[in-house]
């Protein structure tokens, strides 16, 4: 078979071995290496533009980007599609599909006998996080698709430096994706092949192997993310003692050049990539905030006792609808040049646009499916999962500490959700234990219902649909690392979207989130007093930084009052999700004691928890 193998790309015999098995499955029509230059960017853009994939975009508006349009029906992660293979099912918990593994590489086999017919096999070695730091991993990605390697080259480093500290006995993550469409001698290929029907997001934990059959999209077949920096990782940091996290990590520095990190976890749609981003209100004179990542954080011990984190990416895959320069100038200087767009609308003269960008659309657009569209068509001309992949370098407030192999010294670890009552801007746990609970019990909100009490979607830690293990045994895990590391950061709960009772959002969030975020630092450093309430450490009006908002006390108390009985409520709805695990011995005793404390908390306060004066 043709390949561009040669001697000195890599001595290592496991990964040759390997990629002459899976070529020797999928059949290709030829094998190529990529090493990750300039060059071979440009090859495969150009190749990508010639077969349709592609479109460029105007040079003199978004140099260097293109964009693409999925198929229709392949625009997201496919959760019931996605599996846990692991030997026995109560390792896979009652959150994940467990399927077996013996009949999952039967199925497996299968689909990939020959899926890669016609097509070049692409080899790419990438690395989570910076090349060669000890907290970075290395995973090899076979793909058939050229848009999978492009985007990879942006949200991973990828090439033969990896390829060189691999080495010849190096470990490395086997990831195999396929679009899973063999090409007929000639055939014209379509621009955006995929088997929607036939969809497997394969993960073996045991042996540490990922395989993707049948989507193009970003979850689902650029592997290092969610498949690799979550799912395997999760498995890879319980056995080794460390976390892997859906987390942002952002720096805080104040007028004295003092700088604190946090890493967050917040589910999906309360604007993770935007607080990573976050711009200072202007009477934040001196502060400035350093972006390390916006999706996943790796954390290990360091030797002084504090965890270290890095950003396992090396680009953004941020999803488009909802950015604009109001809520994320950052982001949108970020996706401006090399930046590829997928399934956001084209405008009239080669520039992207998508909902929320801004006020008021533009009078004709092609939409994501390539329509013509105006604002009378009814529909979205993005489609609301549209994203923009782009090189983390490229942000303005991207930290200079970013690519420290060391990491950045974590202080303080903060959990948040989406939530319309009853649940303050920001609180700090009693101890560890109580901050895990915290961690735990994150959700967010679906509809309210007719009743006036929420409806709430609980997702642990925000990694509901990320964890590769059984989330009784992760939860487990979190309690153990707090026991095991000296220094552990504070755990803090956020809420930026409490709700007064005319349905308006009571806090201005986006900036003036830092006013939560220095507070936060302040506790941490140990500068500012706290008041105790039945749900954790709460702070004062006269504690928080006001300058430049105004924002009354009785605001604040709208903010911070907890209501006993829709806080028992909410109470009862944690223990009903936690019974998941209870129900099958999962559930360590110290939430079971943590969930009981609050409930007697909650039980021994009058029908109204107030924010008392200083
Ligand atoms: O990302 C958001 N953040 C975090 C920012 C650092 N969003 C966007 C929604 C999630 C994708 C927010 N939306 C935030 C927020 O803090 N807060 C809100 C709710 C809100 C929306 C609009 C206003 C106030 C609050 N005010 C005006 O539009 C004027
Ligand atoms: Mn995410």
């Amino acid at each position: 078979m043709k390949t561009n193998l040669t001697a000195k790309k890599t001595a290592n015999q496991k990964l040759i071995a390997w990629v002459d098995e899976i070529a020797a499955l999928c059949q290709p029509d030829s094998v190529y290496w990529c090493d990750g230059s300039e060059e071979e960017k440009d090859a495969l853009n150009k190749q990508l533009v010639a077969s349709g994939t592609f479109i460029p975009l105007n040079p003199e508006k978004r140099p260097g980007c293109f964009l693409a349009r999925s198929n229709p029906a392949d625009v997201a992660r496919m959760e019931h599609r996605t599996f846990i293979c692991s030997e026995r099912e109560i390792d896979a918990g009652p959150t994940n599909n467990w399927a077996d593994p013996t009949e999952m590489r039967k199925k497996l086999n299968g689909l990939f006998k020959g899926c890669m017919k016609g097509r070049t096999m692409y080899v790419v070695p990438f690395s989570m996080g910076p090349v060669g730091s000890h907290i970075a991993h290395i995973g090899i990605e076979i793909t058939d698709s050229p848009y999978v390697v492009v985007n990879m080259r942006i949200t991973t480093r990828i090439g033969q430096n990896v390829l060189d500290v691999l080495g010849s006995n190096g470990a490395f993550v086997p990831c195999i994706h396929s679009v899973g469409v063999p090409l007929q001698e000639g055939e014209q290929d379509v621009p955006w092949p995929c088997r929607p029907d036939d969809v497997h997001v394969v993960h073996f934990p045991e042996t540490r192997e990922i395989w993707s059959f049948g989507s193009g999209y970003g979850g689902n077949a650029l592997l290092g993310k969610k498949c690799f920096a979550l799912r395997i990782a999760t498995v890879m940091a319980r056995d080794e003692g460390w976390l892997a996290e859906h987390m942002l990590i952002v720096g805080v520095e104040n007028p004295e050049g003092e700088k604190t990190y946090i890493a967050a976890a917040f589910p999906s749609a309360c604007g993770k990539t935007n607080l990573a981003m976050l711009i200072p209100p202007e009477a934040f004179d001196g502060w400035k905030i350093h972006t390390v990542g916006d999706d996943i954080a790796w954390i290990k011990p360091g030797e002084d006792g504090r965890f270290y984190a890095i950003n396992a990416e090396a680009g953004f895959f941020g999803v488009a609808p909802g950015t604009s320069v109001h809520t994320n100038p950052n982001a949108m200087a970020t996706c401006r040049a090399n930046t590829i767009f997928t399934n956001v609308a084209l405008t009239d003269d080669g520039d992207v646009w998508w909902e929320g960008m801004t006020k008021e659309a533009p009078a004709h657009l092609i939409d994501w499916q390539g329509n013509d569209w105006t604002p009378n068509s009814g529909k979205p001309a993005a489609h609301p999962n549209a994203r923009f992949t782009a090189p983390a370098g490229q942000c303005p407030s991207i930290d200079p500490d970013w690519e420290n192999p060391k990491g950045v010294p974590i202080s303080a670890f903060v959990f948040g959700g989406r939530l319309s009552k009853n649940a303050p801007l920001v609180y700090e746990s009693f101890d560890w234990n109580h901050g895990v609970y915290m961690g735990a019990t994150v959700g967010s909100e679906k509809t309210a219902a007719a009743d006036g009490q929420a409806d709430i979607r609980y997702d642990p830690m925000a990694m509901l649909p990320f964890c590769g293990y059984n989330m009784g045994d992760y939860f487990d895990h979190w309690l153990k690392m707090g026991r095991a590391i000296p220094k552990a950061p504070r755990i803090f709960r956020v809420n930026w979207f409490r709700k007064d009772d005319q349905g308006h959002f009571i806090w201005p969030g986006f900036g003036d989130n830092l006013r939560a975020l220095k507070w936060i630092i302040d506790r941490v450093r140990g500068r500012v007093s706290a008041v105790e309430s039945p749900i954790g450490w709460l702070p004062y009006y006269e504690d928080i930084f006001w300058n430049g908002l105004d924002f009354t006390r009785e605001a604040f108390s709208g903010l911070s009052d907890i209501n006993k009985k829709a806080a028992l409520h909410e109470a009862d709805g944690q223990k009903e999700f936690l019974s998941r695990f209870e129900k099958i011995g999962k559930l360590p005793e110290e939430l079971q004691h943590e969930q009981r404390m609050l409930v007697l908390r909650l039980q021994r306060c009058g029908d109204t928890w107030k924010l008392p004066r200083k």
